[in-house]
């Protein structure tokens, strides 16, 4: 049988392993990218590792999620990152110049190649046929160093895509769709490929929201084939040179295959607090909505926004809904201002903000009290807004554009109004906001304000491991439950001893003093513990606050290998009912832990409850090393 295009790109990268599904493999990464929020922490590693210049063939580093600038912190971190970038050969895209996904497929992009990104999105270049994946900082750091970067062999799940859309039914409904079929779990150990004849009607920015939102099933990442369509969009973008076909084998294998009839579908909305809490919007009947919000890597494009100025156009939106719209590039913003799309959006009552995440990671637009929030964007996790009594329902721009002008949330296809528009031959092009680095680096010194704190490194693995019970989790905690971000964390990314003081702040608010009073612990998890954003946040302030280890029924693909880096022991429960018999501040033990890692097993004491339980340690014999060494940075310095 022939290979399918994820195969067919590993096997152009692999550095070692075998393509055995679940079987660990260490794959060539030829591009990285990093964002503000995550950036500071994986270009401090950087320096830690002591190399001079990057060994990509690209890395970007942008600034988009945290733009405020309440203080001196956020600047701070712009210029640091500026000028690490500069002396270690990255490029730099400057803060204006818009979201980290959306440039990165307009400017950067390239099908066929591989892709590692500090931010769970990073999957939307997959829309190009790259294979484009999330990962912590550390593992992009080492990416950046020349390092392979390790993940277990996924399956491959192909979705198959016929028909075609129909009028008010959008890419984003394709995703949500696809996250009513296999929720939030459904994705680990996976890469989703989309094929079939509808493939073709979708175009890049489409194939990218479906591809960016993909991080919600969990998925290693998904992917699309580059054909007419691809080259349609690079030539747009003049980027010709750049572009190359790509297609699955017309016999290839897939572990699995589900289609998808395009013509089937309708408006669909993600209900609170979860991606994958779907339904179509007919059924859920016209709530009253508060507030509208366009904008996010999954649907802040060109087009989507185009289609969202023709819905808007000669209308208002009502008096008591805020309606607030981020494009996702300068490029779309600048489009749409010289096109007059711009004035037809203002005029109709939006608030234009920043081309930047916004929003999307609570950087201002917080709903007020118990409010009804339309997003386009990819997650509505509890808390995540800002406000925790708020509701956020996920939509399409069709759905949200013509909610904001209803006020409840409605079913676009009610609303008679083309929404056929000319596609520009060329986009504008002018990466003058994108800055090479220095030809000399030795001319560029690296500024570092007050506000980046050395990072807690941890220390080699003791022989036993004791501690109490932190804190117990339900199923699908996310990274945002675990270290919240919000406008007033945000500017503290590089400052773990300050942003501990508020870990797992969204569901016990007592844990820092908690681990403190007890030096340490761990933390009892239900399954897909971790889902959700990349941030190693949500390892090193654990780290810092003295977690040991973690036992949960399953984990998030990035976050275990963000605790595995931290020297955090991540293991899983053998039989889940142990879970309800374990309590708050149980003492529990376990001895030679080395012995039992290696065994694959390890044998935990409920001192308290005078039983044991078995957890079984999922990981690889380099994994086990680098938790021995007290986490990757130590690993690696070891083993040069
Ligand atoms: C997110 O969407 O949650 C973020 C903010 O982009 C994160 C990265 C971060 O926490 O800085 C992500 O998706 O990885
Ligand atoms: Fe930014 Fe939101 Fe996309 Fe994360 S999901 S990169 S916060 S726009």
């Amino acid at each position: 049988m022939g290979d399918n295009l994820v195969y067919k790109i590993i096997k152009n990268h692999l550095v070692s392993g075998e393509l055995k599904t679940s079987e660990p493999i260490s794959i060539k990464i030829d591009q990285t990218l990093t964002q503000d929020s995550t950036g500071t922490m994986a270009y401090l590693q950087l320096e830690a590792m002591g190399i001079d210049k990057v060994k990509t063939k690209r890395s970007i580093a942008f600034i988009d999620h945290n733009m405020l600038q309440q203080g001196f912190e956020n600047a701070d971190d712009h210029k640091f990152i500026q000028t690490v970038a500069s002396k270690h050969g990255v490029y730099f895209s400057k803060p204006g110049n818009g979201i980290c996904h959306q440039v990165f497929l307009e400017r950067f992009s390239t099908p066929g190649e591989t892709l590692i990104g500090s931010d769970s999105h990073t999957p939307t270049a997959g829309g190009v046929g790259m294979l484009a994946m999330g990962a912590g900082g550390l593992d992009v750091a080492l990416s950046m160093a020349g390092g392979a970067y390790n993940i277990n062999m996924p399956k491959v799940c192909k979705i198959e895509l016929k028909g075609k859309l129909k009028r008010m039914v959008s890419a984003k409904d394709i995703i949500l769709e696809v996250l009513r079929k296999f929720t939030v779990k459904g994705g680990v150990g996976k890469v989703f490929e989309y094929g079939g004849p509808g493939v073709l009607s979708l175009s890049v920015p489409e194939r990218a929201t479906i591809t960016n939102m993909g991080a919600e099933l969990g998925a290693t990442t998904s992917i699309f084939p580059s054909d007419e369509r691809t080259l349609e969009f690079f030539k747009a973008q003049e980027r010709e040179d750049e572009f190359r076909f790509l297609k699955p084998d017309s016999d290839a294998f897939y572990d699995e295959i589900v289609e998808i009839d395009l013509e089937k579908l309708e408006p669909l909305a993600a209900m609170p607090h979860s991606p994958d809490n779907v339904l179509e919007v007919s059924k859920i009947g016209k709530i009253k909505v508060d507030q509208v919000a366009i904008g996010s890597c999954t649907n802040s494009s060109y087009e989507d926004l185009m289609k969202v100025s023709k819905i808007l156009k000669g209308k208002k939106i009502q008096d008591d809904v805020s309606l607030v719209i981020a494009p996702g590039s300068r490029q779309v913003m600048e489009m749409l201002s010289r096109n007059g799309a711009l004035g037809d959006i203002i005029s109709s009552g939006a608030r234009i903000l920043e081309n930047s995440c916004g929003p999307c990671i609570g950087m201002g637009q917080a709903p007020g009290t118990d409010g009804i929030s339309l997003r386009t964007f990819n997650r509505n996790f509890y808390g995540r807004s800002g406000t925790l009594s708020a509701k956020i329902f996920l939509v399409s721009p069709e759905t949200a554009a013509v909610s904001a002008i209803t006020g409840f949330l409605t079913d676009p296809r009610e609303l008679s109004v083309s929404l056929d528009f000319e596609m520009p031959e060329k986009f504008l092009v002018d990466d003058s906001m994108i800055i090479k680095p220095a030809v000399d680096n030795r001319e560029v010194e690296v500024k570092r304000g007050p506000n980046i704190k050395p990072f807690p490194v941890n220390k080699e693995l003791e022989k036993d491991l004791r501690g109490k019970v932190l804190i117990k989790v339900e199923d699908n905690i996310t990274t945002d439950h675990i270290m919240p971000s919000n406008s007033k964390l945000l500017p503290f990314r590089s400052n773990i001893p300050y942003l501990s003081e508020f870990c797992f702040n969204t569901v016990d608010t007592e844990f820092p003093k908690r681990a403190k009073e007890n030096g340490g612990g761990i933390i009892v998890a239900g399954s897909n513990y971790g889902q959700g954003s990349s941030r190693e946040h949500a390892a090193l302030a654990p780290l810092y606050l003295g977690v040991k280890a973690v036992v949960a029924k399953s984990f998030a693909r990035i976050h275990k290998a963000n605790l595995i880096n931290n020297g955090i022991i991540p293991v899983e429960f053998e039989d889940e009912t142990v879970y309800e018999s374990i309590d708050l501040l149980d003492d529990i033990r376990a001895y030679d832990i080395k012995d039992e890692l290696e065994k694959g097993e390890i044998t935990f004491k409920n001192i308290t409850k005078g039983n044991e339980f078995k957890a079984k340690v999922d990981l690889t014999l380099k994994e086990i090393e680098v938790i021995y060494a007290g986490g990757r940075l130590n690993y690696v310095k070891e083993n040069n």
